[in-house]
Parts: structure tokens; C-alpha cells; sequence
């Protein structure tokens, strides 16, 4: 047997196939992904908000081949190629996305300067934040210590909750802060049936916002049965996944 992560349903499922289906004919811009990725589905919402040509690529990135790994040395999805230069890093390919397809809308990034920096400083909050203690909660084995990351995981959700203008992050604007979010807010269940977590606990509020951002229409596209997420997580919740995200919170390091 090879590793366990390899044993990860091979497609994406639900709205999520229909969308990939949608997105096979060859374009300047080839979209390099996992199904399953939360760090995936930031750069697919993106571009199905901006209604971007893509070409769609599934890869199984713990498979670490070296066509992928030319394209991503890291061996991480998602990465894109852009007639033919390769980027990867999943904010950094968001930005592109602003950038290259300008007129495209919604602008996920505001126009004005101080709102462009408010928008990056809660998306940190979520990389820095919000998804370690996710990790956390997910990979701790002891219950005193999954209620103690799981109290630390509602300070984080709350630190957003109460910047929420309603009905997205900054009011009626979609913007950078909802589509990183939405990945996570998907996966919540996980944390719901086995770590006690509720969208309530976090703050009526943030209960909210999760069902503004699981009803937005690029998040459902873009999103597969919740059932094939399952045995991804069943490892991390014994804590065996080998995943480099999975490596860094055992080790306490920050995510990759
Ligand atoms: N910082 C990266 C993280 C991407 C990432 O961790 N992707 C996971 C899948 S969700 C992956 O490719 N894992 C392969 C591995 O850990 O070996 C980003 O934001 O794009």
C-alpha cells in the first residue's frame, strides 16, 4: 500500500463535478487542483465569481509527481499555469486573478488603499489564525485538550464575527475575507460531529454569515458531497494524516 493520503476519492462529486465537467476545453489559464482542497476552493471560487476561462486539472498532490512538481515545486495544490508560466500559493494566485482579469467583477479586493489592507489583514487572520487552530481541534487525540483548542478555535471565529457588516464580511461586498472563509465553514461538520463544535457556540452572528457564505453560488459550484470529505478527515481526526498541513500542527510549525 502506498500512502494513506493516496486513497482520497479520485474526483470531485455533486455541484463540484458538474462544474469540472463544465471546464475541460483547453485555455490560457489551467487550473491545477484537488477536489477536496480547502486552499483549492479559495482560487475556484475566485474564478467562477469572476467567470474566468479555465481549463480544470485534477492532481493527486501526495502523489508528488514530477509533471506536478514542475509546476509547483512545493507539490501543493492548487498552482495554475498562465499561457504556459506557472504560479502557485493560493492568495497569491487569488491576487493574480484580480490583477490579470481587471475588468472582471466582483473585485474581491476593494479599490481604496485602506480597504485593500483591511481586507488583507483579516485574510492573514484566517491563514494565521483561524485555520492552526482548525487543525488543532481536528488533530488533538486527548478530550481536555480538544476542548481547550476548541475554545481557542470560537476566539478566532469570533474575532470575524464581530467585524461582520452582514450580510458578507464588508456588507453587501463579496470580498477576499468570504472567500477564504467559506472553505472552512464547509468543513465545520467535521468539527460538529466529532469535536462538539456548533455555528451557535461561535456567536449567533457567525451562525449568520456561514449561511450567507455556504449559499453564495460560486461556493456550491465549487463544492463536492459532503460525504466523500469524510474519510480525508476520519485520518487527521486520529491524527495518522502525513499531509504537509497535517505535519506542521503536530509539530507546532506554521502551515505550509
Ligand atoms: N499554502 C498553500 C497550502 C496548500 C496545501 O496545503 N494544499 C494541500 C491540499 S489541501 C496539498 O497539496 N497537500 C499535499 C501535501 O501535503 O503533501 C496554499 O495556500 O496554496
Amino acid at each position: 500500500m502506498g500512502h494513506p493520503d493516496e486513497n482520497i476519492y479520485p474526483t470531485a462529486t455533486g455541484r463540484a463535478a458538474e462544474t469540472v465537467e463544465q471546464h475541460q476545453e483547453p485555455q490560457d489559464l489551467v487550473f491545477w487542483a484537488g477536489w477536496f482542497c480547502p486552499f483549492v476552493q479559495r482560487v475556484w471560487i475566485v474564478l467562477e465569481e469572476k467567470n474566468i476561462p479555465y481549463q480544470y486539472k485534477e492532481v493527486n498532490p501526495y502523489k508528488k509527481e514530477q509533471h506536478f512538481l514542475d509546476i509547483n515545486p512545493k507539490g501543493l495544490v492548487p498552482a495554475i499555469e498562465y499561457k504556459g508560466r506557472a504560479l502557485y500559493e493560493s492568495l497569491v494566485i487569488c491576487e493574480f486573478l484580480e490583477d490579470a482579469y481587471p475588468s472582471r467583477a466582483p473585485h474581491l479586493l476593494p479599490q481604496d488603499p485602506f480597504d485593500r489592507a483591511y481586507v488583507r489583514l483579516w485574510v492573514d487572520h484566517v491563514s494565521k489564525s483561524i485555520i492552526p487552530a482548525f487543525h488543532r481541534v481536528l488533530q488533538a487525540q486527548e478530550p481536555e485538550k480538544q476542548k481547550q483548542f476548541l475554545e481557542e478555535y470560537y476566539v478566532t471565529l469570533r474575532a470575524v464575527a464581530d467585524k461582520v457588516k452582514g450580510p458578507y464580511f464588508l456588507g453587501e461586498h463579496f470580498s477576499l475575507v468570504d472567500v477564504v472563509v467559506a472553505p472552512w465553514v464547509i468543513r465545520d461538520y467535521i468539527l460538529k460531529e466529532h469535536r462538539g463544535y456548533t455555528r451557535e457556540g461561535v456567536s449567533p452572528k457567525w451562525k449568520d454569515y456561514v449561511e450567507q457564505l455556504i449559499n453564495r453560488e460560486s461556493v456550491r459550484k465549487t463544492q463536492s458531497d459532503l460525504e466523500h470529505y469524510e474519510p480525508i478527515y476520519a485520518r487527521y481526526l486520529r491524527d495518522e494524516a502525513q499531509s504537509e498541513v497535517a505535519k506542521a500542527t503536530r509539530s507546532g510549525r506554521g502551515l505550509p
